[in-house]
């Protein structure tokens, strides 16, 4: 399949309650024109569909894992235990406590199967979006120069902030 048509990043969100934070990760893909795709699955309700989806995710190209979830949050963890691929973990703030459940339960994988975990909420859902460019970014140059532009850009934001 041309890379053009593979998606090259997964996100999976363990409800559909997750979306409202974590469609800031596929905006910040598609910003990058990086193909991806999004799926709720859940370690918890869905975990044989999960396995099924990792497998046949990867068959097509899949290079980058985004894995968000609330609460018990445990998605990343599965994800990570079925690939070697990198998988960058998003905790939601869905229940009483914040999300601050939802960091420790993603932070705190065991020795030998990772998690790169982001922060809680937007800045998260951002942020793992940027790093799956980064790490995509490093065997295509055109991806390292809109990555350099992105930071331009921002940059640029701020010199042009005044203050009342
Ligand atoms: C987690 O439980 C999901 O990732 C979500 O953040 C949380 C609550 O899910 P819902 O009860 O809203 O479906 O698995």
């Amino acid at each position: 399949m041309p890379e053009q048509e593979r998606p090259l990043v997964a996100i999976v969100m363990g409800s559909k309650s997750d979306w409202e934070l974590m469609r800031h990760a596929d905006e910040m893909l598609t910003q990058f024109g990086v193909q991806h795709e999004c799926r709720v699955l859940s370690a918890h309700r869905t975990p044989d569909l999960l396995c099924d989806y990792i497998t046949d995710a990867e068959r097509r190209g899949v290079e980058v894992w985004i894995a968000a979830a609330g609460g018990a949050a445990h998605l990343g963890g599965v994800v990570a235990a079925h690939t070697v691929k990198p998988v960058l973990g998003v905790p939601i703030p869905s229940t009483s406590l914040n999300g601050i459940d939802s960091l420790l339960a993603i932070v705190q994988m065991p020795a030998g199967i990772p998690v790169g975990t982001l922060a809680i909420g937007k800045p998260g859902a951002t942020n793992a979006a940027l790093l799956a460019v980064s790490i995509l970014a490093a065997s295509r140059p055109p991806l390292t120069e809109k990555l350099k532009q992105y930071r331009g850009d921002q940059a640029k934001k701020i010199l042009g902030e005044t203050l009342p």
